[in-house]
């Protein structure tokens, strides 16, 4: 039996996890959990404490070592990073992609390089946040001899001392070419950010360096989204799948990018993943949603608990209302249910006024941006989706699996919950030699079949001006 540890980041909660592979399956343990939500500053601007975050994992680390693992490797969310000075200490905090410094960015972006060309140099979706118009928003003179590292890249530096960019993650920052993998100079030359600012790329299973206590740093898909994907329990191509936590990724598995008109019309990505495979997705706001109403009501003293509203969201009446959960109000931290009643309100639809009714309406317009970007993905890849594959923390969330699983027509196998954290594993234990099939996990799978007609779904999205 072969341990490794992987770092697995997401907005709310990061965690060290020791992965035990024995017989070409990965069984997972949780050894450390910690918060890590980005906080407020006074001076304004939402921030990630990185050198907490290191320190949460030097010490799962140190709780790991009694089994001597192998390598380690980190993911996290894409798209944030750091600037190193010269003096290779990072200078100034690491900002929170919800943070809305970007506006007016995407505007300066375009008076040098249109949204065609831009598309199909980068394949990458219009997200406010990508990190080229976050560099596009920082003072230049914080860009003149630094070098930019992305969270997981950054925090390995601060393990090995080594610098450098992992592919599946840099695709996401708005810079990298898509059809090439390599930072795109012809784009850069467009821009005021300085080449040298990027450091040179690396792939999935490359050694970084030596981490604390001698542990080798591995790189893996360092963007969480990559190594979910890459566990997706599937084989053949007829499978669509929802990477869903803070964010739902809906999409297609591909062998190249989709770099078209009619994909960028409907804000699909085309990211990196492992083996050279596209991940070619849409980002729904996913269960933020439901935490950050959950923090909202238990913030004015509610006391509402997660199962219990779940259940109770289940007893509620079908199609009550729904809003597209991308409407950009939702993006930033706030009072989520009060602008699901405006959005609700705004398209003539019953206001949701209990927890139960605004968790429903919450999990039934989740399902239908699910619905809806497997059969966008389907459209604009030629591809027939039969099964679809939902991994994460919401594989725990039975109703929204079922809402799923109505809302597509398709069965949908939910799980593995730890998808991430099975990802960054198998590549590590892949690249040691140690494992064959990064897809076998010994993490259990439900299965769920569509009930129902699904013209029901169809008026409700008309009616929350979806299709
Ligand atoms: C999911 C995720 C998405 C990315 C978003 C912001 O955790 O990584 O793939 O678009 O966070 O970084």
């Amino acid at each position: 039996m072969d341990s490794f540890v992987a770092v697995d980041l997401g907005a709310s909660s990061g965690r060290v996890m020791l992965g035990e592979v024995t017989d070409g399956r990965i069984a997972l343990s949780e050894v450390r959990r910690f918060a890590t939500g980005p906080r407020e500053r006074p001076e304004g601007g939402l921030r990630w404490d990185v050198g907490e975050m290191e320190a949460e994992i030097r010490a799962g680390l140190a709780d790991t070592a009694c089994a001597r693992p192998v390598s380690v490797g980190i993911d996290s969310w894409a798209v944030d990073y750091g600037l190193l000075g010269p003096d290779g200490q990072l200078s100034g905090d690491v900002r929170c992609y919800r943070d809305p410094r970007t506006d007016g960015m995407a505007e300066r972006l375009r008076a040098t390089v249109d949204d065609a060309t831009l598309y199909g140099m980068t394949g990458l979706q219009y997200l406010p946040f990508n990190t080229i118009y976050q560099l596009l928003a920082e003072p230049p003179e914080r860009l003149a001899d630094a070098r930019m590292l992305l969270l997981p890249d950054l925090l390995a530096y601060r393990l090995t001392g080594r610098i450098g960019a992992e592919v599946t993650n840099a695709s996401t920052t708005g810079l990298l070419d898509a059809s090439t993998r390599r930072w795109s100079t012809e784009l850069l030359a467009r821009t005021p950010i300085p080449a040298p600012l990027l450091p040179p790329l690396r792939g999935p299973g490359e050694r970084i360096g030596v981490g604390p206590g001698g542990i080798p740093v591995v790189a893996v898909a360092s963007h969480d989204t990559a190594s979910a994907v890459a566990a997706v329990p599937a084989s053949g191509s007829d499978f669509g799948y929802i990477s869903c936590g803070t964010w739902s990724l809906v999409g297609l598995e591909l062998p190249s990018p989709v770099l078209d008109e009619r994909a960028r019309m409907a804000n699909f990505t085309n990211e990196a993943g492992i083996d050279g495979t596209v991940r070619f997705l849409r980002n729904t706001m996913g269960l933020w949603l439901l935490s950050e109403s959950l923090r909202v009501w238990n913030g004015r003293g509610l006391d509402v608990d997660l199962a219990q509203v779940l259940t109770a969201a289940e007893a509620e009446p079908a199609f009550g209302s729904v809003v597209d959960p991308d409407d950009p109000v939702f993006l930033t931290p706030g009072d989520m249910p009060e602008r699901i009643a405006d959005v609700c309100g705004r398209t003539g639809q019953p206001v949701p006024r209990t927890p139960p009714a605004v968790v429903r309406t919450i999990l039934e317009s989740l399902a239908l941006a699910h619905a809806r970007s497997l059969d966008t993905a389907a459209r604009l890849s030629g591809r027939r989706i039969r099964t679809v594959h939902l991994v994460g923390g919401g594989a725990r969330n039975e109703l929204l699996c079922q809402l799923t699983a109505d809302a597509c027509g398709l069965p949908v196998h939910a799980g593995p919950v730890e998808a991430s954290a099975i990802g960054n594993i198998g590549v590590q234990a892949r690249a040691a030699g140690m494992l064959q099939d990064i897809r076998s996990s010994s993490a259990p799978i439900a299965t769920y079949f569509p009930r129902g007609r699904r013209s029901r779904w169809d008026a409700a999205a008309r009616r929350a001006g979806l299709r």
